[in-house]
């Protein structure tokens, strides 16, 4: 049993594939450390972009791999993947993607805020413009062509709110691939209608503090309750909650199927 425990961090050099310092997952994932008693493992900082190369890079060559990963996302659909069991539930259960706003956004644009409360998709939809992105797509066109082939469920998020001329709105977002999709297809519905719509792209923590210094409009890349638990409260009261717009994300420590190990614990 530890001969295989010690042949696992090996083969990985005790490293775990990280993402940008600011997620929510980078913490959890620290703590996850600290829980397990998994001192002799380093935590790397990096992107989105550069886990899932090193995944790739990885995978084609069944190499073993741990990466800091989350649903949805593509690499799901791609990659054959299984989440290590969390026994300790350092890494929350399953939890929301919220909507949120500056203070004041709502008298300033009602019909942006009508929008951005009504906006509720699933993790289905947004795995398709994931895909679509990962296939070669470009953001803004990869967002098109699902508002367009999903006219129905554009127009219930449109529903009550009126037309507006070149009113200008920013979307404050982080470069993950889920974000990226969300993003794209909400700012795709505002300009339509009629809103002149700048994306942001931002670290967490200044994505939060700026939509709490009112720099920022609104985001919808709050994973709560657990995720960004962190900047909720630091932030708290110079935000408003427009409540969920995805339900059942996940995060955690991810491996390739093909890796003989199902648990954190398997890392000690
Ligand atoms: N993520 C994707 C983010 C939230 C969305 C899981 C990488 C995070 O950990 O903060």
């Amino acid at each position: 049993e530890e001969s295989t425990t010690a042949a696992v961090g090996e083969s990985v050099d005790y490293e775990i594939i990280g993402i940008d310092p600011g997620a929510g997952i980078m913490k959890a994932t620290a703590k996850a450390i600290e829980d397990y008693g998994l001192e002799d493992w380093t935590l790397i900082e990096g992107s989105g972009a550069a886990m899932t190369a090193a995944l790739k890079k990885a995978y084609d060559k069944e190499e073993p791999i741990i990466i800091t990963g989350w649903t949805p996302h593509w690499k799901f659909v791609k990659f054959d993947l299984k989440y290590l069991e969390d026994p300790k539930g350092v890494y929350g259960d399953e939890e929301n993607i919220h909507t949120i706003t500056r203070n004041g956004l709502v008298e300033d644009h009602p019909n942006a805020v009508k929008v951005l409360d009504q906006f509720h998709w699933t993790a289905d939809d947004m795995s398709t413009v994931m895909v679509m992105i990962e296939e070669g797509t470009k953001e803004e066109e990869a967002a098109a062509k699902w508002v367009e082939e999903n006219a129905e469920k554009v127009a219930e998020w449109t529903a009550g709110a009126e037309k507006v001329d070149g009113d200008k709105i920013t979307l404050a977002y982080v470069a993950w691939a889920s974000e990226i999709a969300s993003t794209n297809v909400l700012a795709k519905v505002l300009t339509d209608l009629g809103y002149d719509v700048t994306m942001t792209q931002l670290e967490a923590g200044p994505l939060w503090a700026g939509i709490a210094d009112g720099s920022a409009d609104a985001s919808v890349a709050a994973w709560l309750p657990v995720t960004h638990a962190d900047y909720a409260a630091e932030f708290e009261g110079k935000f408003e909650d427009l409540g969920s717009n995805m339900e059942g994300t996940r995060i955690g420590l991810v491996v390739p199927s093909y890796m003989d190990i199902n648990s954190i614990e398997d890392l000690k």
